[in-house]
């Protein structure tokens, strides 16, 4: 389900996902956010896509939460961001978390806010050289949400954390890729191909084991290593039975490349 503020085009497993309001630089309204939602849940459910990219329009990824929409007219009451977030936020969060398939961020411009915090919750970070983050609540007021307190601290450590988050200063993309919070740094100019190339390279992979292992992944943020043992133990006997694994064994022992169905 596409629609005009969330563009989407499949091809080769790939389905690109573009955030589209870029006069605001695609900050994110009620109903941006519902749409995008439908896609990544349509993403789950549907065989022919093995690898998810998500990128913006024009100059920017994601400026967060769109404030003209946050903020009500003169007279009305504040609105409850606690609801807000719980509604709006967290179901993006987990939907790109449960999604058993890769998911690529390519940031492609500034991601501020909320913006910044979904990149950090996708699989692989590509950034342009021009790209940069900021965890932009600090200078309104606001506490970071959309994952960013799970997942930056674990990205690049409590300090550097807390100094984005408290600070709201402007992060490089070359500081991003020191830092560890970007897997790769690439030129602008060809940050849609290197990042559509890359993703169609992970949706030739044998995408349930990718699958399980993104599950393997998110347990370790929580688990102690005797039950991380237990998981991988489990999540490998599923593995051993699928498709893709007599596939990957009979390419290796016939010395020839594998082709992966995705099952
Ligand atoms: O609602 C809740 O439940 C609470 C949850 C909140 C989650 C959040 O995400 S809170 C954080 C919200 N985001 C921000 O605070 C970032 C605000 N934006 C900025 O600080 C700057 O725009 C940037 C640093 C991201 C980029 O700066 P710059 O100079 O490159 O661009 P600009 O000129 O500021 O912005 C370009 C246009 O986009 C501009 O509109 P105009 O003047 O050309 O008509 C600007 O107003 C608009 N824009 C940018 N960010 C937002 C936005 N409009 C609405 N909401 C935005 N977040």
């Amino acid at each position: 389900m596409a629609s005009d503020f969330i563009l989407t085009e499949t091809a080769g497993g790939v389905l690109t996902i573009t955030l589209n309001r870029p006069d605001v630089l695609n900050s994110v309204t009620a109903r941006m956010s519902a749409d995008l939602l439908a896609v990544l849940n349509g993403a789950a459910e549907d065989d022919t896509v093995r690898a998810v990219l998500v990128t913006g329009a024009g100059r920017g990824f994601c400026a967060g939460q769109d404030l003209a929409e946050a903020t009500p007219a003169e007279g009305k009451p504040l609105q409850d961001f606690a609801a807000h977030v719980r509604k709006v936020y967290n179901p993006l969060v987990r939907a790109i978390r449960r999604l058993p398939k890769p998911v690529v961020a390519a940031v492609n411009g500034v991601a501020a806010g909320a913006g910044a915090s979904l990149a950090f919750a996708c699989d692989f970070i590509i950034a342009a050289n021009n790209a940069s983050f900021i965890q932009a609540f600090a200078k309104i007021g606001l506490v970071p949400d959309t994952g960013a307190t799970f997942f930056l601290p674990r990205l690049v450590g409590t300090q550097r954390a807390t100094a984005m988050m408290m600070l709201g200063e402007k992060v490089t993309a070359d500081q991003a890729l020191a830092f560890g919070m970007v897997y790769r740094v690439v030129e602008a100019g060809t940050l849609l191909d290197e990042s559509k190339a890359f993703a169609a390279q992970l949706a030739t992979q044998a995408t349930f084991a990718l699958g399980l292992t993104k599950r393997l992944i998110n347990a370790s943020l929580a688990n102690d290593l005797d039950a991380q043992l237990e998981a991988e133990a489990d999540l490998q006997g599923t593995a051993g039975r699928s498709d893709d694994f007599r596939e990957g064994v009979a390419a290796f022992l016939g010395k020839r490349a594998p082709t992966f169905e995705g099952h």
